[in-house]
């Protein structure tokens, strides 16, 4: 700890790694594309420049302070650096800006902005590489790439899966994915981590709109919406309304655009309750199968299925809200209609860019039709409102429609990573003690990457794991098969600080913004009448209606699934 100067102003720090962080918190922003604070510092981008009495131009971010050091981040010198290397990296960048999906929500564009670049010193850009369009989830532009490479430590970093890597040095350096494959081919689990952390449009979400308004402008379709539970607290930041609850206007909006049917995922997440905590006491009482894993989180399976086939069996065969809800919509609810299921469009918007994997996995399908026939991310259904002229901010608010319409704050708490445990623990106490209430758990709730803990339930004392990232999941994963920890139920998901963080959620998607969409999902949850899955009444009447009851031979058969090793 000590003090130093910046820019005249005496600031004190603690436990801050570099110069960058005591600026930062001291409200000094320095620019930076390649740094992020929950990762490794590279040292790459050199736009975060400041200069040091006796040291000269340094790198802010791999520059630790020192008690006494005088910094000036905004010096004549360091400007004409920061100008050199903005132009620089435009030179080489496809500046195509009108067209990009990340055109508001780019650094590089944002920087070039605030300081003022008007011409380039620098020739530009020539030749212009493939675009990799292969994987469902992910579309990479290599020449809007700028090699902060972000993406390259997140994904080995947070996720350890490790896809992409840099090739080639000097000017011919280039990110690729893992042996030069096209993205579909890698072991990618489809989380759109890497999405989040891009500064530039290099890394985008493939894009579902084009298809939602053909089916939408299609008169033979019946179209239906499923909102997930994380892009109600995220999706308003679009509009500058913050991280707020918009669950009401995104109904209206998804009238306005042409929707027939808008339903909540919520509902699907009750049911997902409903079943797995029946699952888990079943095997409890068997005592085989422990600890059980969620299935909730597609970019987990996938990891699952790659690199650990041992877990496979332990891993729940609930199938996620997202696709219960399109099985009961394409099984039973077209029926109700009186429709085919291919003429039934199903859409959902989802925080998560795996989705869009998860509902094209093949065993999903119903008479040949998907269950869930697109996906938009958060931001792509912000793009559909702004596209339809819709003034989202002065929306009022509407109810989902029945018969599926009530949902449980429980249901919402799968948002936010714990969230799924804190439904179970709260369907399993009410069902084996009867309790009346609210039943809060607070271990399972924060941005931690791992929370555990054990709970009396009933003559049961369990032992609750909670787990966002996969690198933390792997190292859990080790404890349990060391035998070092002995648990019997593991959350998992696969983004930082559950669906809150998801790939498919706004620009900036960081720890601030995760934390401030977990805090009003916890308020949703306070705010709502129903507190726990069992107390949905349309659920229980749906289940009583379509299978005769929940957790039998015929649910098991439309809302369980099975995983490929
Ligand atoms: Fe999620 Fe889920 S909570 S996986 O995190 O179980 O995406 O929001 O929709 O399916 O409900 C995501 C969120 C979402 C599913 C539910
Ligand atoms: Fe890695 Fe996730 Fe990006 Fe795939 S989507 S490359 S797993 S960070």
């Amino acid at each position: 700890s000590g003090k130093i100067i910046i820019n005249g102003q005496e600031i004190e720090f603690t436990c801050e790694k570099n110069i960058l962080a005591v600026a930062r918190k001291a409200g000094i922003d320095i620019p930076t594309l390649c740094y992020h604070p929950e990762l490794t510092v590279a040292g790459a981008c050199r736009l975060c420049v400041v200069e040091i009495e006796r040291m000269g131009i340094q790198a802010s971010c791999s520059t630790a302070p020192v008690d006494g050091m005088v910094v000036y981040t905004n010096s004549e010198r360091v400007n004409k650096v920061r100008k050199m290397v903005l132009e620089l990296l435009l030179a080489n960048h496809n500046r195509e800006c009108t067209t990009c999906d990340a055109s508001g929500a780019c650094k590089l564009q944002k920087y070039a902005h605030d300081y003022s670049i008007k011409r380039l010193r620098y020739p530009s850009r020539q030749e212009m590489a493939p675009m990799d369009t292969s994987s469902l989830s992910i579309v990479r532009d290599p020449n809007k790439c700028i090699l902060c490479g972000l993406c390259v430590r997140v994904c080995k970093e947070k996720q350890g899966v490790g896809v992409w890597d840099f090739k080639n040095r000097g000017s011919r350096t280039e990110i690729v994915a893992a042996m030069d494959q096209p993205l579909a081919e890698s072991a990618c689990i489809n989380c759109g981590q890497c999405i989040a952390v891009c500064p530039t449009g290099a890394l985008t979400s493939n894009s579902s709109v084009s298809e939602v308004w053909a089916a939408i402008r299609d008169p033979r379709k019946t179209v239906v919406c499923q909102i997930a539970p994380a892009p109600r607290t995220a999706l308003g930041e679009e509009f500058g309304l913050g991280s707020v609850d918009v669950t009401g206007k995104i109904v209206s909006a998804l009238r306005k655009i042409g929707f027939d049917r808008v339903f909540d995922t919520v509902f699907a997440a009750d049911m997902t309750t409903i079943e797995e905590s029946n699952e888990f006491l079943d095997r409890l009482a068997k005592g085989e199968k422990l600890p059980i894993f969620t299935s909730c989180c597609p970019g987990w399976v996938k990891y699952a299925e790659q690199f650990h086939p041992e877990l496979l069996d332990n891993i729940s065969t609930c199938r996620s809200p997202q696709q219960m809800f399109g099985s009961v919509l394409k099984k039973k609810y077209c029926q109700e209609l009186g429709i085919k299921p291919e003429d039934m469009f199903v859409v959902s918007i989802m925080p998560c860019t795996a989705k869009k994997y998860e509902a094209k996995r093949p065993e999903f399908t119903t008479a040949g039709s998907y269950d869930v026939d697109a996906v938009l991310t958060t931001v792509e259904a912000a793009q559909m409102f702004r596209e339809a002229g819709i003034i989202f901010e002065q929306l009022p608010e509407s109810d989902f429609d029945e018969p599926m319409q009530q949902a449980t704050g429980s249901g919402v708490l799968f948002g936010a990573t714990g969230g799924v445990m804190e439904s179970v623990v709260r369907y399993v106490t009410g069902k084996l003690l009867k309790t009346e209430g609210r039943i809060d758990i607070e271990f399972v709730r924060g941005m931690a990457d791992t929370k555990i803990a054990t709970l009396n339930v009933g003559d049961n004392k369990l032992t609750l794991a909670v787990v966002n990232g996969l690198a933390a999941a792997e190292a859990l994963i080790e404890k349990i098969k060391s035998g070092e920890l002995e648990v019997h139920a593991v959350e998992v998901m696969a983004c930082p600080g559950g669906c809150v963080g998801g790939g498919g959620q706004p620009f900036q998607n960081d720890s601030a913004a995760r934390s401030a969409r977990a805090k009003e999902i916890y308020n949703i949850d306070t705010r709502m009448v129903l507190h726990k899955a069992q107390d949905n009444q349309d659920l229980n009447k749906i289940f009583e209606k379509y299978w005769g009851g929940c957790c039998n031979h015929d649910t098991h058969h439309d809302l369980h699934t099975h995983y490929h090793p």
